[in-house]
Formats: C-alpha cells, sequence, structure tokens
C-alpha cells in the first residue's frame, strides 16, 4: 500500500521526472543529486502525474525509515477518521436537538447506557495502546546499538562537521556503505549541536562534555541532508552537509579520499598513553600510583570511595581524564592523585586513549594491526 497521500498533498504537475529532478537540486546543497527513485511515479494516467516526495516524507533510506513512517501514517489516519466521526456527530446532533419552538423544560436526557459506554471507551483505548506499543517499541530499536557496527566518531563545532572513520581518516561529509549498521560516536567542541539526517529518521542531540550515539543501517545508496538541527549560533543554518550512502566499501573508497589506511586511533592512543598515563598506570595488572588499566574495559563497573559503583564506558574514561577528582576509584583515595588534562589532551587525544584502553582488553575490538598485552614489568 502507498502511505502516501497523492490524492491529498500531491501536486497537479505534468513535468517529466528530469524536470523535477533539476527543480529539487536549485532548491537544495550544490552538489546534492536527487534520485529518480524519490521522485515518486503514481500511475502515468493519474491526474497527480508526479509526485514530488519532497511535498511529504523524505526518502526512506535506513531501516528505522518505514517503522517511523508507517507509525506517523496510523496516527495521522487514527486522528483523522475519529475527527470526521465526532465532528459530523456533534453536527449532526445539534441540529437534531436544537431547540424548537417555545418549550421551556426540555426533556430530561437518558442517564446511562453501559454498552455505549464501554464501546467508547474501550475501542480508542485498543487504537492507543497500539499506538503507544509501536511508539515504544520502534524508539527502543532506535536506541538498541546494532551488531557488529562500523564505529564513526562525529565531531560537531561551530559551525562544522567532522566525520572520522576506523582507519583514522576523517571528512567533512558523512560516508556510509549501504546495509552496514552504523554506530555514530558524537561529541562537541562547544556548544549543543544536533544531528539530523531526515532520510535515515534520524536526529540526536549533541552534547559538549559526553559522548552521545545514533544507531542506524542505511538502506538505499544516495545522497542524502545532513544538518544540525540545535540552533548554535550565528552560522548555524550553515552547518549542514552531505551524508552519502556508498554501494560498497570499494566505492566509497574510490570516491573519498581515504589516504591514511595505515593509521589507527589506537596506535596515536598508545603514544599518548606511554608519554602522559604510564607514569602511574601499569598494564601488567598491578596497582602503582593509579590502578592498573588494561583490565579497565572487561570490568563493567567501578567501586567508588565513599561507596557507589560506576558504569566503565568511554564516558568514564573522559571524566576520569578531564575531572579525576569527581569519581574516586576505591583505594585511591580519599583525595585523587590524578592531575587533570582538561584542555591537555585534545578530544581527539583523549578519543585515541579511549580507543587504546580498549584496545588493550580486548585486542578483536578495534580495528588495525595487533597490540602487545603480555606482561611488562614497567608497565609501559
Ligand atoms: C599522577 C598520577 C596519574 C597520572 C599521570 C594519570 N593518572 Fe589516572 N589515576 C591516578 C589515580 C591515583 C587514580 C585513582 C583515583 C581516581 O580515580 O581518581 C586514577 C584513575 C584513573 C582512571 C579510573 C581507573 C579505574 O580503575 O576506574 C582512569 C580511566 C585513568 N586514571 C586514566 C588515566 C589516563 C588516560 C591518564 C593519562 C592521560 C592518566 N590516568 C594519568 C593517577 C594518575
Ligand atoms: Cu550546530
Amino acid at each position: 500500500m502507498n502511505w502516501h497521500l497523492p490524492i491529498l498533498l500531491g501536486k497537479l504537475d505534468s513535468s517529466s521526472t528530469e524536470e523535477i529532478i533539476k527543480r529539487v537540486e536549485q532548491t537544495t546543497l550544490p552538489g546534492t543529486k536527487v534520485p529518480a527513485s524519490s521522485i515518486e511515479h503514481v500511475g502515468a494516467d493519474s491526474w497527480a502525474q508526479f509526485y514530488d516526495s519532497s511535498y511529504w516524507f523524505p526518502e526512506q533510506a535506513s531501516d528505522f525509515a518505514a517503522p517511523v513512517d508507517n507509525l506517523f501514517m496510523y496516527i495521522f489516519w487514527v486522528s483523522l477518521v475519529f475527527f470526521v466521526v465526532i465532528v459530523v456527530a456533534m453536527v449532526y446532533l445539534c441540529f437534531r436537538y436544537r431547540r424548537k419552538g417555545q418549550e421551556i423544560n426540555p426533556e430530561p436526557s437518558s442517564s446511562h447506557n453501559n454498552l455505549i459506554e464501554i464501546i467508547w471507551s474501550v475501542g480508542p483505548s485498543v487504537f492507543l495502546v497500539y499506538m503507544f506499543w509501536q511508539g515504544a517499541t520502534t524508539y527502543f530499536e532506535t536506541k538498541t546499538p546494532p551488531p557488529e557496527p562500523e564505529e564513526i566518531v562525529v565531531t560537531a563545532s561551530r559551525w562544522n562537521w567532522v566525520f572520522t572513520y576506523p582507519n583514522g581518516d576523517s571528512s567533512s561529509e558523512l560516508h556510509l556503505v549501504n546495509n552496514q549498521p552504523t554506530r555514530l560516536k558524537m561529541q562537541s567542541t562547544d556548544v549543543l549541536h544536533s544531528l539530523y539526517v531526515p532520510a535515515f529518521r534520524q536526529k540526536m542531540d549533541i552534547v559538549p562534555g559526553r559522548y552521545s550515539y545514533a544507531y542506524f543501517r542505511p538502506t538505499k545508496e544516495g545522497q542524502y541532508r545532513l544538518s544540525c538541527t540545535e540552533y548554535c549560533g550565528r552560522e548555524h543554518s550553515k552547518m549542514r552537509t552531505v551524508a552519502e550512502v556508498h554501494p560498497d566499501e570499494e566505492h566509497r573508497r574510490e570516491n573519498t579520499q581515504w589516504i591514511k589506511e595505515e593509521y589507527y586511533p589506537w596506535k596515536n592512543g598508545e603514544r599518548i598513553y606511554k608519554i602522559n598515563c604510564s607514569g602511574c598506570h601499569k598494564i601488567n595488572g598491578e596497582a602503582a600510583t593509579g590502578p592498573a588499566l588494561n583490565l579497565l574495559y572487561s570490568m563493567k563497573k567501578r567501586p567508588l570511595m565513599g561507596g557507589g559503583k560506576v558504569t566503565v564506558d568511554a564516558d568514564y574514561v573522559r571524566k576520569s581524564i578531564e575531572y579525576p577528582a569527581a569519581d574516586v576509584v576505591e583505594g585511591f583515595g580519599p583525595v585523587s592523585k590524578m592531575n587533570s588534562f582538561l584542555n591537555k589532551l585534545s578530544q581527539d587525544d583523549i578519543n585515541n586513549v579511549n580507543a587504546y584502553l580498549q584496545k588493550l582488553n580486548d585486542p578483536s575490538s578495534v580495528a588495525g594491526g595487533t597490540i602487545e598485552t603480555g606482561l611488562r614489568a614497567d608497565g609501559e
């Protein structure tokens, strides 16, 4: 079934697909290609010859797009049907029971009808429960990390985007591979931003000082709009770029400057670690001034001074590096002997150290090369 509303919203237009594409391209980002499939053909003989999908939903280019649109259309039709039924009944009843003549005492209204009460309470509830159910499950799906995703680090700053890929290369457009589950690990260097790709039905805030994540699987090749959707200052409206879905890895490689093939974030992380951290943290399992960090990521929870536990994840590590006094590990207090690296290490450095610590634990977790996790007496 075609969920769109060509009759209600489609426009009377006999232009050819090419003409419409040209027109749409003129109103969008320079360089954006509009795939012919986004201009839906609603039957050559129908009066609404061509239906330009920019009048309604954008293309469905990720696995979340269809469920989100279907839910929207479900809510739309339920609202429409109830609106019509209620308004027609109301108008009819107003007319039917209007005051006629000069009666002063109107007929008493009938007090109660169990059957009708039950029907009009239970009936709509069924529709509402289904709305909730669909909404909740779709929401949870969009928040559940897909298995074996490609992780792309997104750095938002006023007013541009940087996307960094597992091989360490980065670009100002988001380049994806079709059908590859993707996990965006996002950070901001200044203020609140928000990443929005309408064709993926994916939108997520990016908050300074912490990571936020977005998951999806692109399902359709093409170029789509990506923009910041949280007002972030003077040039906010220019903070937009393209998300391109490539048919496969080779295509992506050939069509981007995939240069730093031999560069891996964790290698850089190892270097930063040796310079800044190895004086206090060993990676052979033994505590020194600070706890050993080689098994950090396999310890799901860390006990803290003064009771309580904290979950080990990228945010915990980042917080430990920038604000060591905040969560002091049990047995290493009362005051943390660690100095803060806030503004001494860049966001990139912290990402790289994080990648290194992750790799120490699970060498297969981060792409590229092998790592020595052997017991080395000097802890380096
Ligand atoms: C001057 C010594 C010192 C240096 C240098 C140091 N740390 Fe620490 N670190 C500590 C101490 C002491 C603790 C335990 C107290 C606390 O949690 O703050 C700690 C705790 C941590 C924790 C929490 C560990 C856990 O087991 O939960 C992490 C993560 C960490 N440091 C990372 C780093 C990184 C990364 C660097 C280098 C950029 C670094 N530290 C540099 C002393 C240091
Ligand atoms: Cu922004």
